[in-house]
């Protein structure tokens, strides 16, 4: 195992390092052992609030970094791509140690993340208004304004590049930030922070708090300060967000939540190509991936040598130690490890389980590459987002059935399909994602509509509840069909 350095274990607030207002550390476990890291400051609800006024501070309309010339943000992030290049390697190793993927991986996430801040980099001074041409004599014109302080709540499957894609839009457009970190990975987001500081960006523009997320998650979106949250995680805790933001100041909310994605791979597609394609689509990231294709549908014709192609690649896959020349370490900590290995269970009741099936080793959190065939669309495996390394493989006979299936989820992100007739993929991409009539309300109830001049009932209007939106809504759906004339 690597020898890797740790440098920052504070709060970074302020561009500063702090222990936290109540002293409290909590401890960061390697997945790959169980052992304990290293402890980090454990940033509470009074951090949070001294890292949202260092933030609203540095977004003061006279503040350094608000009267900064926007090619200039830009150069401050060129200046940070360079420098997490520069540590790229360091990075790497700290992230494999933190969260357990392969290093090979993590080092390939730190260089494409350096690019994600080069896009931003570019965007800083080309972010637009229009001009519209109202009638009479009036100027009209929008100027885009930065929206201030925003609350960043990351997740653990990437780490380096989710703390990228939360910073690097919000600074090219002048805000300012407050960031935690999901509490299994807070090493890299901290080191980032360290670079943060060496590129040049004024204090407060950036502040970094790990924690948990009912405390110091709970903080930054309760915040009445942070203007707008964004938020990678759990549907379950997507829904809290978006409620305290309605509770609080209606702050603006960005939500990227769970999937459960489907890749659909017909009769013509070359099986080994195939089998090779949903693999990767299915483990990447040892399955801790939102738009991991979970749901593998294949037509009848190639399945059953799908399957067996699928089991062999799964079979054949390297896990074990990260730092070796592997494919996949361990997840990401215990509580990840007992729900995927349930489902596991929960599969090979309902399934065939044609691959893996159990854990790898006796220490850490490794689990064997599972592949289930013969899934229906009505088991937990098929219907409930696992986060693991489990391929589920359905089988479809036509086209029509496999897009109402496909699009049969209360998940949304990702899809693919795999197939030589580019008639098909197109008619695909376009139909898969999710009664002019003047009737009574089913339950024949009314009520009157006033006239506010004389307080006498104009007349009796259809009263519609539950039971009359379910219609409308099953109608807008109809009307919603792939081949309907809308
Ligand atoms: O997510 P959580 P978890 C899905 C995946 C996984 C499941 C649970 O299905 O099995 O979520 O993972 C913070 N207020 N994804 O438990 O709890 C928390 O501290 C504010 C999909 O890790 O949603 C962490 O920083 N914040 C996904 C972040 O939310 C709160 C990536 C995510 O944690 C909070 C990860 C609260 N009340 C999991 N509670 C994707 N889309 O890529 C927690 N947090």
């Amino acid at each position: 195992m690597a020898k890797v350095d740790i440098k920052y274990t504070k709060l970074f607030i302020n561009n500063e390092w702090v222990d936290a207002v109540s002293k409290k550390t909590f401890p960061t476990i390697n997945p790959q052992d169980e052992s304990v890291i290293v402890q980090v400051a454990e940033g509470d609800k009074a951090d949070i609030d001294l890292a949202v006024q260092a933030a609203k501070k540095a977004f003061h309309r006279y503040s350094e970094w608000r009267t900064l010339d926007a090619s200039q943000r830009g150069r401050l992030l060129l200046k940070l791509a360079d420098l997490m290049d520069r540590d790229a390697k360091y990075l790497s190793e700290l992230e494999t140690l933190d969260n357990g993927k392969p290093v090979t991986q993590a080092y390939g996430e730190i260089i494409w993340a350096a690019g994600i801040v080069r896009y931003y980099a570019g965007k800083a001074d080309k972010i637009l208004g229009s001009t519209i041409p109202a009638d009479g004599d009036v100027l009209s014109f929008t100027l885009k304004e930065p929206v201030g302080v925003c609350g960043s709540i990351l997740p653990w499957n990437y780490p380096v590049p989710m703390f990228i894609w939360k910073i690097a839009p919000a600074l090219a457009a002048g805000c300012t930030l407050v960031v935690k970190p999901a509490e299994q990975t807070p090493l890299t987001a901290l080191a980032l922070a360290a670079l943060v500081k060496e590129a040049g960006f004024p204090a407060g523009v950036v502040n970094v708090v790990p924690g948990y997320g009912p405390t110091a998650g709970g903080a930054l979106t309760h915040h009445p300060d942070v203007d707008k949250v964004a938020f990678t995680g759990s549907t379950e805790v997507g829904r809290i967000i978006m409620n305290a933001a309605a509770a609080v100041n209606l702050k603006r909310v960005t939500l990227e939540l769970g999937g459960k994605s489907p890749l659909v791979i017909f009769n013509d597609a070359d099986v080994d190509k195939a089998a090779d394609i949903a693999h990767r689509a299915a483990f990447a990231n040892a399955g801790q991936c939102c738009v991991a294709a979970t749901r593998t549908y294949v037509q009848a014709g190639i399945y059953d040598k799908f399957v067996a192609k699928a089991a062999e690649i799964a079979q054949k896959r390297k896990v074990g130690n990260p730092y070796e020349e592997v494919e996949q370490g361990p997840q990401i900590d215990k509580e990840m490890y007992d729900k995927v290995m349930s489902y596991i269970e929960s599969g090979k009741k309902q399934a065939r389980c044609v691959a893996g099936g159990n854990r790898v080793g006796s220490k850490g959190f490794f689990i064997q590459p599972t592949v289930f065939a013969d899934v229906t669309d009505d088991m937990k495996i098929s219907r409930e987002e696992i986060f693991g390394p489990v391929q589920s493989i359905h089988k479809f006979d036509s086209f029509e059935e496999v897009v109402d299936r496909a699009n049969d989820s209360n998940y949304g992100l990702g899809a693919g399909v795999v197939t030589n007739d580019v008639n098909i993929a197109l008619a695909f991409i376009r139909h898969l994602f999710i009664n002019n009539e003047w009737v009574d309300a089913v339950s024949k109830k009314t009520f009157p509509t006033i006239n506010p001049q004389d307080e006498s009932v104009i007349v009796q209007v259809a009263e519609g509840d539950k039971a009359d939106v379910d219609l409308a809504v099953a109608a807008a759906k109809k009307a919603f069909h792939r081949y309907s004339k809308w």
